[in-house]
Parts: C-alpha cells; sequence; structure tokens
C-alpha cells in the first residue's frame, strides 16, 4: 500500500509490489513511507502513500467504466503536480498508454502531439484548460468525434469548466473497483509511456517505452548505492526530494515520480521555477537529493544569495540531460562540501539512463560507467567500426532500457537502432581505460536549451512557413544561462525582413524555450549536401566564430 507499489497490473509490477510489500510487513506495518506523503510546494495539497494506491486504483477503474481501452493514447498535459503520478499510475493500470506533453506548450505544439500520439482522452489542469481545450477543439474537427478532457485540481482555485470531466469524481472513496481485473490484460512488454524525442534528426517522435523498459532503468539506477537511500529507510532517515525537474521530460518521470516513489521518498513538488522559491522549499522541507539539470546547478554554485547553510540537508545531488561544466561541479563542491555529486547519461530513448558516475568517484568530467546489464560501445561515424580507448566516436548503447522504437515510424527506428539491438545515440564520446565515459559534443541536430530537447527540423519548417523566407537552418549557440540557445540563419525572399520580424514570428508559434534568442542572420545561402541535408558544423564554422 504505497505509491511505489501502485499494482501496475504486469508482472514485473507485482514484483515491485511484493518487495515493497514485504517491507512494510518487516516493519510490522508502520514502514515509514505509508505514513509518509507526497506535497506540492506551492498549494499545499498533499497525499499519503496509502491514500494514494486507492486513487489511482479508482482512476483507473473509472478510465475503464468511461469506456477506454486498452492500448488508447491518454495525454497528460500537467506541470508537476501531486496527481501526476496518480494520473500516470492510474491509466497505467487501465491499460493505458501515457504521452507526456509539455505544459507550456502552445495550442499548435500541443495540437501536433496529440494528433501524432493518436491520443484519445486529455487530463490537464483548469489554469491552462484553455489553450488546451483550443488543441482539442481542432483535433475533434478533424476527426469528427470527441476527446474527452478530465481536469485534476489546478494550482490556482478556478471553477471547472463546463463538458469537461473532474478527477475528484472519477477517484472518490464509493468508486467501484471491481471491474478491473477483466482489464488485466498487460504483459511486461505492454507500452505505457510515449514521451517525445527528435532522436537524431528531423520532428519530435514518440518513443515507444513498456513496464520492462521502465521498471528496469528504475532499478539499474537504484543499484548505485548513492542514489537513494530510502531502501534503508529508517524513522531517522528519510529521502526527501524536490521534484522540480518536469515529469512530462523521462528524467523527470523516471527519477522523480518513478524511482524516488519505489523507495518511498517524500516527493515535493515544485511546479514552476522561481530561483528564491526553490531554494526556500529546499530549505523548508529539508530536501536531502536533487536531481538537476547543469544550468539549475550552476545557478546554485554561483549565485551569491544561495548559501552552504541552503544545503544543510542535502546529501546528493544528481546532473543530467546536458554536459555540465567541471568548474561548476568544483563550485558546488566548495559551497557544498558534504555533498555527494553524480552525473548521469542517457535518451529518452534509453529510459533514460545508460551511465552513471558511481560512488566514491571524483571523476567530474566524466558521465560515469555503463549501468548494470548495459553495453556500451564507440564507433567511428563513418566506418562504424569499434573505437579503443581515447579514441572519439558515435556513443553507441544496447541493453533491457533500450526503446521498442519510434510511435509509427518504423524508418526513424531502423535508422536508429541496428539490426544487432545497438541504439545509436548522436552523441561524440570516449572512454578511457577506466571505462569511465566522456560525452564530448553531439552529431545529431539536436539542440538542448536547460536540458530540455529542441528540434532544429520544427524551428526550420515554421520559418520557412513565413512568405518573406526562402530558406533557412537553425542550430544551438552556447549560452551562459540556458546551456545551448537556438540561432537561425535566413535566406530571405525580399530585403524588407528583419531579425526582429524573424523572432517574433516564432515566438508566436512556439513555447519560450525554442524562441530564437540566440538570434536570427540573414545568409545568401545554407550549405548543403548533394542530397539537401543541411551541413551543420559548415554552418558552424561560417558564421559562429
Ligand atoms: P533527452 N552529458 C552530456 N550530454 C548529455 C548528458 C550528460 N550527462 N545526458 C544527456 N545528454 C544529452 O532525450 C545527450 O546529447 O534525455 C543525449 O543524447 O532529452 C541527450 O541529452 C538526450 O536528451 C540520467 C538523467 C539520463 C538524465 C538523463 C538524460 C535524459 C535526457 C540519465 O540519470
Amino acid at each position: 500500500n504505497s505509491w511505489s507499489s501502485v499494482r501496475m497490473g504486469c508482472r514485473v509490477m507485482r514484483r515491485m509490489y511484493s518487495t515493497v510489500t514485504s517491507r512494510s510487513l518487516v516493519n510490522d506495518g508502520n514502514c515509514a513511507s505509508l505514513r509518509n506523503d507526497s506535497v506540492c510546494a506551492l498549494t499545499g495539497r498533499r497525499y499519503t502513500y496509502a491514500e494514494s494506491r486507492g486513487i489511482a486504483r479508482r482512476f483507473a477503474a473509472s478510465l475503464c467504466r468511461a469506456g477506454f481501452k486498452h492500448g488508447n493514447v491518454l495525454a497528460v498535459v500537467l506541470p508537476n503536480v501531486p496527481e501526476f503520478p496518480l494520473v500516470l499510475f492510474g491509466a497505467l493500470e487501465a491499460g493505458m498508454v501515457v504521452t507526456t506533453v509539455n505544459p507550456v506548450f502552445t495550442p499548435e505544439e500541443i495540437g501536433k502531439q496529440l494528433r501524432d500520439s493518436g491520443a484519445v482522452g486529455v487530463v490537464t489542469i483548469s489554469d491552462i484548460y484553455s489553450k488546451v481545450s483550443k488543441a482539442v477543439a481542432v483535433l475533434e474537427a478533424e476527426r469528427k468525434s470527441k476527446i474527452p478532457i478530465i481536469l485534476t485540481p489546478g494550482l490556482e482555485d478556478k471553477a471547472i469548466p463546463r463538458g469537461t470531466i473532474n478527477f475528484q469524481d472519477m477517484t472518490h472513496k464509493g468508486i467501484d473497483t471491481s471491474n478491473l481485473g477483466a482489464h488485466n490484460m498487460l504483459s511486461p512488454d505492454s507500452l505505457v509511456v510515449l514521451p517525445y524525442s527528435s532522436g537524431t534528426t528531423g520532428l519530435p517522435k514518440g518513443v515507444k517505452l513498456s513496464h520492462r523498459h521502465l521498471i528496469t532503468n528504475c532499478l539499474q539506477v537504484l543499484s548505485e548505492p548513492k542514489i537513494c537511500r530510502a531502501e534503508r529507510a529508517t524513522d531517522d532517515f528519510r529521502e526527501i526530494v524536490p521534484a522540480l525537474l518536469p515529469f512530462y521530460h523521462i528524467y523527470g518521470l523516471l527519477s522523480l515520480a518513478i524511482a524516488s516513489l519505489y523507495c518511498g521518498a517524500k516527493v515535493v513538488t515544485v511546479p514552476t521555477f522561481e530561483p528564491a522559491q526553490f531554494i526556500s522549499t529546499v530549505v523548508k522541507y529539508k530536501a536531502t537529493a536533487l536531481y538537476l539539470v547543469p544550468p539549475v546547478i550552476q545557478f546554485m554554485s554561483s549565485h551569491p544569495d544561495v548559501k552552504t547553510s541552503d544545503f544543510e540537508t542535502v546529501r546528493l545531488v544528481n546532473s543530467g540531460a546536458a554536459p555540465i561544466g567541471y568548474n561548476d561541479v568544483e563550485r558546488l563542491l566548495e559551497k557544498a562540501p558534504h555533498v555527494e555529486f553524480t552525473q548521469g547519461y542517457g535518451l529518452t530513448e534509453s529510459s533514460p539512463a545508460a551511465t552513471i558516475l558511481e560512488k566514491g568517484s571524483t571523476n567530474y568530467k566524466s558521465c560515469g560507467k555503463p549501468i548494470p546489464n548495459t553495453e556500451m560501445k564507440i564507433v567511428n561515424m563513418d566506418t562504424n567500426m569499434n573505437l579503443g580507448p581515447g579514441e572519439a566516436g558515435e556513443v553507441c548503447i544496447r541493453g533491457p532500457q533500450v526503446m521498442a522504437g519510434y510511435h509509427n515510424n518504423p524508418q526513424a527506428t531502423a535508422e536508429t537502432i541496428d539490426p544487432s539491438g545497438w541504439l545509436h545515440t548522436g552523441d561524440m564520446g570516449y572512454y578511457d581505460e577506466e571505462n569511465d565515459f566522456y560525452i564530448v559534443d553531439r552529431y545529431k541536430e539536436l539542440i538542448k536549451v536547460k536540458g530540455l530537447q529542441v528540434a532544429p527540423a520544427e524551428l526550420e519548417d515554421i520559418l520557412r512557413s513565413h512568405p518573406g523566407v526562402a530558406d533557412a537552418a537553425v542550430i544551438g549557440v552556447p549560452d551562459q544561462r540556458s546551456g545551448e540557445v537556438p540561432k537561425a540563419f535566413i535566406v530571405s525572399k525580399g530585403p524588407k525582413l528583419t531579425e526582429d520580424d524573424v523572432k517574433k514570428f516564432m515566438a508566436g508559434k512556439v513555447s519560450r524555450h525554442k524562441h530564437l534568442t540566440g538570434g536570427a542572420e540573414f545568409v545568401t545561402t545554407i550549405p548543403r549536401n548533394p542530397s539537401g541535408k543541411i551541413l551543420r558544423k559548415k554552418l558552424k564554422e561560417m558564421y559562429c566564430k
């Protein structure tokens, strides 16, 4: 009876269930996590582990009763609220597949993901209902069928709009869950989430991840003794984890909504990043483990308002999703010398973790060694030959956490996972004599803004739809605050177009992290290879000195 033990109806999940249950039995029903809860840092709304189990099950029963079927896709468009994991586990127990959507997306961006994933229902909150309903209305007109919208409690006290379904009505104690047995058709290979990633090229694609993928990666990551101490939870120690990284992104989903709950941690949901508020949340809740992205670590290590005393209860800081500077790690450890720093590397396509910097290692330039059951190699990009220690090439990953493929896109799948099962990451890296891996650059197009993906192809398509643009290319340029930001190169059709016009045009179409913060530069030609592929390295050499 705990959040981590929410039975997803598949054998692998039952293993988790029995693990946690037996721990509760050992503790004579007094397992710390049962009394423990998860809480929203903004509204104070909280759910104990014991309650969560019931809510998720009742949500599952109500979804089945509402007619959702095994394998149907449910889009979850939520900021980090404590209901997120309840919605996730409930949907999975009902046999549904959850596609996680960035809640800051514009209606057009939401619409694209709903359309591509084939979502037949949407879960959101009243705060962003108006833009979600715009996207839904367009899709309903296209499909000529209704797409139900379910609303979980909002961040602000807003009335529930008419025509929507109230999450609380679907989960109150009177809901009968006896219908759930009939829906128990899940296997470890049933798909559970469909997050979006652009992979090595092109537009964002749904990444097919199953129960087996997520459970495997959860346990692989937890095999590192640094990561979660809650397996040894006692009344004197309890892991307290502020959930700042978005649950919709695989890093937040796996480390905060799955691994932390599996461990019985207290998860404090933080819906938006306000630096001062985040620090006061860390202090107020006595946070013990921080899962962060490099720009946030950089802020915490360098900002004079963040004091050593703010880290008093913190024992672990984990970085992932983008490269972190050695100096930033050093500065963090100067400010908080008692903290253990660790780093993970991986991709949405690998559920996400592939490596971790192991306990005791101070090799902060490295993202660590492959986690259990994971093979990694470096190959020459042109010849595909294996490379030895110290030789940089493409990082390849093989293991039980590698995705089933891209949704409805066998071609992109075949281009990413080779016939021997190796995932070609599009990252440039090498390993040393100790088998520590280092990520040095990216061959792929992907831009990482604050650890979040931005696909150049998506922005290029939008730019080319402007009547004044003849051709366009987008690359990432280094940025002090965000790591990287998108910059556009434009071949214009007439002389009238200005940089400001281009930036405003983009700002009207995409969410903030995709804005052309790196600028828009006018050029006479975009360098391309004979088959029309943009030569991004050449573009950088020509214009970014
Ligand atoms: P996606 N260092 C450098 N680059 C990295 C790192 C790292 N430690 N981790 C991820 N990346 C880049 O799908 C790399 O280019 O997943 C990779 O191909 O949004 C891309 O980000 C994947 O981006 C963890 C915690 C993995 C986080 C993650 C990354 C999830 C990001 C393991 O323990």
